[in-house]
């Protein structure tokens, strides 16, 4: 059963949560086994987890259940039906949470989706708003809509873009206790430590580490930022 506090034990160590959408330079055993000291979290994109496939994943959480905990980025979008079958295998590969849209509804949806996590002691995170340009032409304007959505079952998890930190600061006065998780630091332009300034609880950091030549030391950089943004 994972559950909010599980990940605010977690914060102490770090802001940081992993994007693995393709594997590290130096390979993801290695990876797992040094990054501990500098990171909470793992999410784990489709790429990612389609290329390796469920046993060797499995495998992996596995070995690391202790290091770290692990989101499935699968982004549901479909009927209840299926957002059930994908949940069952993010359960089977040990995940401790899953991401999914919010755009879809509640009945037959959203709703099925958030109870069948309850259930399965899986914590659910909702994509609130999107963090590349586009986000802003259709996804974004229904922020409003996702989060009443969300509200309504009782959703505490929330995707926000760093890009973007307005949304942060609407995810947090909408729902105050909620844990927000922020796309979008590095790679896609913002900089380090904003989004937590913003109110998020953890930035979502993918190719600034894994297409690093030296993941570890860009994660010393990345921490001494922190440092002097003073956010840990
Ligand atoms: P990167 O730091 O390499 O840009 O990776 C960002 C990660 O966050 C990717 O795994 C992407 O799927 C995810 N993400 C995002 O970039 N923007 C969003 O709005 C939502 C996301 O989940």
């Amino acid at each position: 059963m994972t559950q909010l506090s599980d990940f605010l034990k977690y914060r102490e160590r770090s802001p940081i949560i992993a994007a693995i959408d393709i594997e590290p330079s130096i390979g993801i055993n290695e990876f797992l086994e040094e990054a501990k000291r500098y990171i909470a979290g793992i999410k784990v994109g489709l790429p990612y987890l389609l290329s390796k496939g469920v046993s060797e994943i499995s495998e992996i959480i596995n070995r690391y259940r202790e290091d770290y905990f692990f989101i499935a980025d699968i982004k549901l979008a479909d009927i209840g039906f299926v957002g059930r079958l994908m949940i069952d295998l993010v359960k089977e590969m040990g995940f401790n949470a899953f991401i999914s849209h919010g755009f879809i509804g509640l009945e037959g949806a959203l709703e099925e989706i958030k109870r069948y996590a309850d259930e399965l002691g899986l914590f659910l995170f909702v994509v609130a708003a999107m963090s590349h340009p586009g986000a802003e032409e259709i996804f974004n304007k229904n922020f409003n809509s996702i989060m009443e959505a969300s509200n309504k079952i009782g959703v505490l998890g929330f995707v926000a873009p760093a890009t973007l930190p307005n949304y942060i600061r609407r995810v947090k006065e909408k729902v105050p206790g909620s844990i927000i998780i922020s796309p979008g630091v590095g790679a896609q332009g913002a900089s380090i430590g904003d989004a937590i300034l913003a109110g998020a609880t953890f930035e979502i950091i993918g190719r600034k580490i894994t297409l690093s030549d030296d993941p570890l030391s860009t994660l010393d950089e990345i921490i001494l930022v922190y440092r002097n943004k003073r956010v840990i």
